[in-house]
């Protein structure tokens, strides 16, 4: 891939430029190539592929219009310690009241990615999420399921009870059997850039570029998966907000975004209540940078990001159901 970063100029009207990254909404007029804007229509044709394709669906959710990943923690932080049961209990009922707000997909962890979480000895990490993956199969629950974890053990043990993607932070560096359980169950994977361990990671991060080093890095990690025998047109990709990047790297990629388009995958994007929203905003609490969390939703919603992992579903369906039909997308 070339250094050269194409960042979508925006069209005057719906009907100019091509889709951006097989959106039904946003849509890329010009691109601006190291500062020299070029017609879109003007791409060679397997750049204007990468860049304007449909991605293949995913679990089955065509991937035509941003979709909501609901995040369902299930760590003893997340609920109330009434003990296992009453965790397990109360994350299943997370789960529906996501999906009743209209969560499309859910995100379920059990090991905490925060600044500084310590790292949760497996077999806990299986006992947080197996149960409540099997508890919401058995009630009926169909919509995808995917397992927030960088171990291989969870990954085999939650796709065995019917999940259907894995979210791995660590973008397969952390364990080296994961690809070959991702490969052999043929399911999704978001390789998501991290910089050091969730413990480590905001000790001073230091990037020359880090628009191009995240690319770099992500165009590795997707060699590393398909070497592993994992389909290319089964992965996702994520820059990693906050995940070894202080507060310019983060507003940095931010406003990259649609670079990460030319690698012809679907991108998945996680801002929701994180710390550079309290930074920017003064909202101190996780929970109180919800506006802040929905506004970047939908700037990353304008740029053609695929999903979106966000705590605040009812806010950012509805905030997104607004974007939509001010930018009369669904017409
Ligand atoms: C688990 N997790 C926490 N933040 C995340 C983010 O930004 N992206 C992805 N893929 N997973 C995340």
């Amino acid at each position: 891939m070339s250094r050269a970063v194409p960042l979508p100029l925006w069209p005057g009207s719906p009907e100019e430029g091509l889709p951006l990254a097989g959106q039904s909404g946003p849509r890329f007029s010009q691109l601006d190539h190291d500062g020299a804007p070029r017609a879109a229509t003007a791409l060679d044709p397997a750049t204007r592929a990468r860049l304007s394709a449909p991605r293949p669906p995913l679990c089955g959710l065509p991937l035509d219009r941003p979709r909501l990943m609901g995040i369902l923690n299930v760590t003893p932080d997340s609920f109330s310690d009434g003990g296992d049961h009453a965790t397990r209990e109360a994350a299943v009922a997370r789960a529906h009241a996501l999906v009743a707000q209209g969560a499309e997909i859910l995100d379920i962890g059990g090991e905490s990615t925060r600044p500084g979480a310590a790292e949760v000895p497996v077999a806990q990490e299986i006992a947080r999420v197996v149960p409540v993956v099997a508890a919401l199969r058995a009630a009926g629950m169909r919509v995808p399921l995917s397992i927030d974890t960088r171990k291989s053990a969870v990954a085999r043990a939650a796709l065995a009870e019917g999940a259907d993607m894995i979210n791995d932070v660590s973008a397969l560096s952390f364990d080296p059997e994961l690809a070959g359980v991702v490969a052999e169950a043929g399911v999704p994977l978001c390789l998501m850039h991290a910089r050091g361990t969730p413990a480590d990671m905001q000790r001073a991060p230091r990037y020359d570029d880090v628009v191009a080093q995240v690319r770099d890095a992500l165009a590795a990690r997707i060699e590393t998966a398909v070497s592993a025998g994992i389909a290319r047109e089964r992965l996702l990709l994520d820059p990693g907000i906050g995940f070894g990047k202080d507060l310019e790297h983060n507003l940095a990629l931010l406003r990259a975004l649609p670079l990460f388009h030319d690698f012809g995958l679907p991108l998945l994007l996680g801002v929701s209540r994180k710390r550079f929203i309290g930074t920017l905003s003064g909202a101190e609490t996780p929970k109180a940078r919800m506006p802040g969390s929905v506004a970047v939703a939908l700037l990353a919603a304008q740029q053609g990001v695929h999903v979106l992992r966000v705590h605040d579903v009812e806010e950012t369906r509805q905030a997104l159901s607004l974007l939509r039909a001010v930018m009369g997308w669904d017409e």
